[in-house]
């Protein structure tokens, strides 16, 4: 080891857990606000792995009722690689982290109807007793102070085309630089500028790896972008071991762990930026929050259901990867 003081989460948050659970009132995960299910409490509570799922995706990245199945089998295979599954997000001003199926049910259902919640709208949404879908940038904040280190999605926000211009760059950019959580995803979707995004990262000082056989950073749909990854680990140990180092070193940044598409899920890369050409022609008009959304309904629509058949595929694969990642650092003891 670098050093030879214990990383800060590994007896120390332990004791905040403790003193959460037996003196709620005293500290921030105040139980009047944090809702933990029992799964996730205990395995935070015995060191077992978890990982973290973001709800936005159910709630604005995927239509009903695939989004529910997708989360439910997102969840289970979670459990089934050896990590228990914490699905987050706000349900009447209470940040839930691990929801019953009745919350996935509820989420799901009221799709669009939930906020869209990166960290600049939980404090309303919490004030106000909202429910909200959480992004991958709403995600981490919750993640990182539940003490959970690896979380797992599909695709993340990016640096979006013509940025330049309309400084529309996600807030997963900026919270994968100020909090040490560890995301497994398909990598950057075409939607966005995948080069910018890369350099954007590397300025908050995010450590980005693919996983695997690619040398490219994969984009989501298809396994290569053109773009080479700034580095490529090949097994689940070392993917580990490089979220270990990270906390030893005391960063408090990111990671980014891009995991390409299985090769016989991949979509086709001609046919996918076609359809990714007309919806961000159709977006040229919205702005802010609604961009996404919109292009992922739309390229889903126009592929007709092609490329949400693709997302679903990767996101398991995901969810498979990132749990025996969070299983093998958990057996780190870190
Ligand atoms: N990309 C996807 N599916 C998604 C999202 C992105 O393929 O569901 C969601 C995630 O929750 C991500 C958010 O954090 O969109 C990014 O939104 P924005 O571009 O507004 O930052
Ligand atoms: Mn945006």
């Amino acid at each position: 080891p670098l050093f030879s003081y214990k990383p800060y989460h590994s007896s120390s948050n332990f004791k905040r857990y403790n003193n959460v659970f037996s003196k709620p009132k005293s500290t921030l995960l105040d139980n009047k606000v944090w809702n933990y299910s029992l799964e996730v409490s205990e395995a935070l509570q015995e060191a077992r792995p978890v990982v973290a799922l973001e709800s936005s995706i159910i709630c604005h990245g995927m239509p009903y009722p695939q989004n529910l199945e997708t989360a439910i089998a997102v969840e289970n295979i979670v459990r089934e690689n050896g990590s228990v599954p914490a699905t987050i997000a706000i349900l009447n001003g209470k940040i839930n982290v691990g929801l019953s199926s009745s919350g996935l049910e509820t989420l799901a259902r009221i799709g669009q109807q939930a906020r869209k919640c990166s960290r600049r709208d939980l404090a309303y949404v919490v004030s106000q007793g909202l429910t909200g879908g959480t992004t991958v940038s709403g995600t981490i904040v919750i993640a990182h102070q539940a003490g959970i280190k690896v979380f797992v999605t599909g695709g993340i926000g990016g640096v979006h085309r013509g940025a330049e211009e309309s400084m529309d760059i996600s807030a997963d950019l900026v919270e994968l630089g100020k909090s040490p959580v560890a995301v497994v995803c398909a990598g950057v979707k075409s939607i966005l500028d995948i080069g910018k995004t890369l350099e954007y990262l590397e300025t908050q000082g995010v450590t980005v790896t693919t996983f695997g056989e690619t040398t490219d950073f994969p984009a989501f749909f298809t396994r290569n972008s053109g773009f080479k990854s700034p580095s490529n680990l090949k097994t689940i140990e070392e993917c580990a071991a490089l979220i270990n180092a990270n906390t030893q070193l005391r960063l408090d940044s990111g990671l980014l762990i891009a995991v390409p598409i299985p090769e016989n899920e991949a979509f086709d890369a001609d046919k996918i930026q076609k359809a990714i050409d007309i919806a961000l022609f159709e977006a040229k008009d919205i702005r802010g929050k609604d961009v996404t959304p919109f292009l992922l309904k739309r390229v889903n629509e126009i592929t007709q259901g092609g490329s949400l058949k693709s997302n679903i595929a990767l996101i398991k694969h995901n969810a498979k990867i990132g749990s025996r990642i969070a299983k093998c650092l958990a057996s780190f003891g870190s």
